[in-house]
C-alpha cells in the first residue's frame, strides 16, 4: 500500500459526487498533492471502487468519520482498507475502545488512522470544542497516526500540536470555509485539507499549485 509521504503538505479533498470528474481532477492535480481525501460524496455517488481507481494516481485517505461501537469500526474500517486506503478518518467521541479498534485493524493493513479533534465549521464550538483537547489526548493514548483539526481557527491547531506532540495533523477549513493555508502550517499543522478551492476552480492544478507554493514560502 502506498503510505502518505509529507512533500507538498496538500491534501485535495475530493467531494465531486461522478467517477469520471474525480478521475479527471485527481491527474490534473496529482503533481501537487501528498493525498486524496475521499469521503461519502464520492464514495456514494461512485461506489467503493473508486477508491483503488484514485490510488492509481495518489494515496487515499478515507473520510468516513467513524463512530460506531468497535466492533462495527473493525468490520468498517477493514472493508475500506481492503478496498485500498491509505488511511481511514474516525471520530474519538465514541472512547478509546472504539478508537483503539480502529488503530488495531489499520495495524494489519499497515494504514493510518487519523482521529478528529475540533471540527472546522461553527457549529463545532457547541459540543466539539469543550472536548477537543482530550480528544487529542485520545488519539495520542490509542496510537494513532495522527488527528484531524481546523484551520479555522489556527490557535487551536496550535494548542492542540502542543497536546499531540509529533503525531500528524491534518487541517481543513482553508479557502471555502475563510481559513489560510499558510497560517494553519504556521501553527503546526503537516498538511492542509482543500477541497471546493480546488475542485471548483476552472483549473484545479493551477490552484492546487498556488497553494503549494503558498506552504513553501512558509518553510
Ligand atoms: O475545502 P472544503 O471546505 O470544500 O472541504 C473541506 C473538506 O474537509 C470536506 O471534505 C470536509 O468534509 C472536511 N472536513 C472539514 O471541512 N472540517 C472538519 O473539521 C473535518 C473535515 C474532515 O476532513 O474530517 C475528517
Amino acid at each position: 500500500m502506498k503510505s502518505i509521504r509529507r512533500n507538498t503538505q496538500l491534501i485535495l479533498a475530493l467531494d465531486v459526487t461522478d467517477s469520471n470528474t474525480a478521475i479527471k481532477i485527481s491527474k490534473e492535480t496529482a503533481q501537487y498533492v501528498d493525498a486524496i481525501k475521499i469521503g461519502y460524496p464520492l464514495v456514494l455517488g461512485a461506489g467503493l471502487g473508486i477508491i483503488n481507481k484514485i490510488y492509481e494516481i495518489a494515496p487515499v485517505i478515507a473520510d468516513f468519520k467513524v463512530a460506531d461501537i468497535p466492533n462495527t469500526d473493525r468490520l468498517i474500517c477493514s472493508q475500506t482498507f481492503e478496498a485500498g486506503a491509505s488511511a481511514v478518518i474516525v471520530h474519538g467521541f465514541t472512547g478509546r475502545d472504539s478508537v483503539s479498534e480502529c488503530v488495531r485493524t489499520a495495524k494489519d493493513f499497515n494504514g493510518d488512522i487519523f482521529v478528529v479533534t475540533e471540527m472546522s465549521h461553527p457549529g463545532a464550538v457547541e459540543f466539539m470544542q469543550p472536548n477537543a483537547l482530550e480528544l487529542a489526548s485520545l488519539a495520542v493514548e490509542c496510537k494513532a497516526t495522527g488527528v484531524v483539526a481546523p484551520a479555522t481557527r489556527p490557535e487551536r491547531v496550535k494548542q492542540i500540536r502542543d497536546i499531540v506532540g509529533d503525531l500528524t495533523i491534518i487541517s481543513p477549513g482553508v479557502g471555502a470555509q475563510g481559513g489560510s493555508a499558510a497560517d494553519a502550517i504556521k501553527v503546526g499543522a503537516d498538511y492542509v485539507i482543500v477541497g471546493r478551492g480546488i475542485y471548483n476552480s476552472k483549473n484545479p492544478g493551477i490552484e492546487a499549485e498556488k497553494i503549494v507554493k503558498e506552504i513553501e514560502k512558509c518553510r
